[in-house]
């Protein structure tokens, strides 16, 4: 019943309607048949999705009978964005040329120990000589669309003030040249490696130079490149940074409160102010680009955030999916909730002390700013976990090449629920999805079929595109990654690539199994299904006859937004229904976080993973 409420004030939502109006709900049902979900023509059988085992068999991206899923089929059509991403630090390399300053991942990666194996990011794939084979190797995969970002202290070597004509013509050469191939260019401000400069002033938890900085290096980027780069994404998984980096140091610029490991740093607190600061400075550099250049060049900007599904181990227990709701709350409602809302749910706050604990108060100004701070929702989504109490974390499902990475397609499709339902229904781009195949290590042989991956790609573009048939706003998907890449603390020891790089010969790339599949579904779309031409493209609340249709159980309920000051009907209806969700979510919240910090110096939504059963979610 959850479920069904939160898909009609979805739908409804999307349509601009008052939520709950079953008769208008029915009206607009009836416009735009779709096949049911539940009758969709799949392409899985044992044969093909055997993540574990060393020998499948197909899918054969060459085969005379190449199949499509019918869902894929009839939603990634028409203006559905195909994509490839990668990061600036992960594939460019060339981090000493040019005039390029030293950002923070350079100086991180050096200290012996923080990455694996020693390894850096100073040759990385070599794109910043090799960028012209990349964008041939996107032309040849048929996709339309490439997701990159800029390394900022390539652009200003001191993060602010003097503009470095190399690094900014880099950029500019990499732009036209993906135009001219019919590659739309999605441009991400910041993913992750900061101007060292800005770092040894404090870096995000300097509020009042983090913010002029950001917001003035996002102004040189509109204004270079504005005239042909649409689609602008300002920051990349803040709560990566702030979780990684200034709660565990795991990541630049390596902070937390434990000093074997960390010099500075508190674990605690510091999380909670950097990532208020990348959300303060994310919506003046939003701000920037809606006032000033907007009107120039037109485009639509916004934020990457990246979520693991949560859900209870034992779905009839219901103060499992409270805790569930709680940790998604705490992990993706942080950075989310302000973009929509203006402010933090009130369940984070609440467990990390209230109005006098650490975690900022935004202005009145800052609130307003916040509020509508983005066009689309960027969602980067690779696995899922159990929750129980206490929460310690399980991932479900098969597990990839990285500790943290579990195969649960089904957790793509109630995450795009779920945001749907708590956000009215924005349009949304998976912004990365992939795996890093078990097999693969550095020495992986390119030539052998990496099938794990194939299937990962496989199961999650379905279940998002089912979702999609179920109403969720879905207008594009970006596979991650282009190219085997640095992969952070890993070093160059996990591939996400669907090419190979030769990180011990000359960075040479070679396309994987994967990247043929991919091709072939590309070139494949549009032919499969028997219902095609039956789903209006760009119509999310078309697809409303499939959402009334029951989910499988496995899908479960989609927790609602409960605690938020939604300016929405949407919301008024959400809260009715979740007033209780949120009272005990708070009350289990601040439980949770009590039994925690007597042990613990970490946030409440950090917790150790451990590999569990797999038949739930499926
Ligand atoms: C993303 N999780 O990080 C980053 O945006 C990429 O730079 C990175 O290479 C890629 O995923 C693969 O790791 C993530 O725990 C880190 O679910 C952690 C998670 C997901 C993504």
């Amino acid at each position: 019943m959850l479920r069904l409420v939160a898909l009609l004030g979805a739908a409804a939502a999307a349509r601009g309607q008052p939520p709950g109006d079953d008769t208008q709900a029915q009206d607009a049902a009836v416009v735009y048949p779709v096949a049911p979900t539940s009758t969709l023509k799949s392409c899985k059988n044992d044969e093909v999705f055997c993540y574990n085992k060393n020998a499948c068999v197909l899918p054969d991206p060459h085969a005379a009978d190449f199949c499509v899923p019918e869902a894929i089929d009839l939603v990634g059509v028409g203006s559905f964005r195909w994509g490839a991403s990668t990061a600036a630090y992960q594939v460019e390399g060339g981090a000493y040329e040019d005039g390029k300053g030293l950002s923070n991942w350079d100086v991180f990666a050096a200290v012996p120990g923080r990455v694996a194996n020693g390894d850096t990011g100073d040759v990385a794939a070599d794109s910043y000589h090799r960028w012209h084979e990349d964008v041939e190797l996107l032309a040849d995969l048929g996709v339309k669309h490439y997701r990159f970002s800029v390394s900022w202290s390539r652009v200003l070597p001191k993060g602010e003030g003097e503009v470095n004509a190399k690094g900014l013509k880099y950029y500019n050469n990499l732009v036209d040249a993906l135009i001219k191939r019919g590659i739309t260019p999605t441009v991400c401000l910041f993913h992750w490696d900061l101007p060292q400069a800005l770092e040894e002033q404090g870096g995000w938890l300097n509020k009042e130079m983090i913010t002029r900085a950001f917001t003035n290096y996002a102004r040189v980027m509109y204004e270079a490149l504005g005239d042909r780069v649409k689609t602008w994404i300002t920051l990349n998984e803040p709560g990566t940074v702030v979780y990684m980096g200034y709660n565990m140091g795991l990541m630049a610029p390596g902070r937390c409160a434990d000093r074997r490991r960390c010099a500075k740093g508190d674990s605690f607190r510091e999380p909670l102010v950097a990532g208020h600061n990348m959300l303060v400075a994310h919506a003046h550099a939003v701000d920037a680009f809606r006032r000033e250049f907007k009107p120039r060049f037109g485009g639509t900007i916004g934020m990457v955030n990246c979520v693991k599904w949560a859900e209870p181990q034992d779905r009839a227990d219901a103060s499992q999916w409270k805790l569930a709701q709680f940790l998604m709350e705490a992990e993706i409602g942080f950075f989310t909730d302000p973009l929509y809302f203006g402010d933090y749910p009130l369940s984070l706050r609440d467990t990390v002390g209230g109005a006098e604990g650490p975690l900022p108060q935004f202005t009145p100004t800052e609130k307003r700013l916040l509020a509508g701070s983005q066009d689309f929702f960027g969602l980067n989504f690779y696995t899922s976990h159990y929750v129980w109490d206490p929460p310690q974390g399980g991932g479900i499902g098969p597990q990839g090449g990285s500790s943290w990475l579990f195969v649960t397609p089904g957790g793509l499709r109630n995450q795009l629920h779920w945001i749907t339902a708590r956000y009215g229904a924005p349009p949304i781009y998976i912004t990365e999805n992939g795996c890093d195949q078990p097999d693969e290590d550095r020495a992986a042989d390119p030539s052998k079929p990496d099938h794990f991956r194939i299937a990962y790609m496989h199961e999650y573009i379905e279940q998002a595109a089912v979702a999609a048939l179920e109403g969720v706003n879905l207008q594009g998907y970006y596979v991650w990654s282009l190219l085997d890449n640095f992969e952070w603390a890993d070093g160059y020891s996990k591939r996400f690539g669907i090419v190979h790089v030769d990180f011990d010969g000359n960075q040479d790339r070679t396309p994987k199994t994967s990247y043929y599949w991919l091709k072939r579904l590309l070139s494949t779309l549009g032919k499969a299904s028997p219902n095609h031409g039956k789903y209006k493209e760009g119509s999310a609340a078309a697809a409303l006859p499939a959402a009334l249709a029951p989910l499988p159980a496995a899908a479960g309920p989609v927790p609602m937004a409960a605690d938020v000051n939604v300016p929405s009907p949407w919301a008024r209806l959400a809260a009715t229904g979740g007033m209780m969700l949120a009272l005990a979510s708070v009350a289990l919240g601040l439980l949770v976080w009590r039994r925690r910090r007597r042990g613990s110096e970490r946030l409440p939504f950090a917790f150790p993973w451990r590999k569990r059963g797999y038949d739930e979610i499926m």
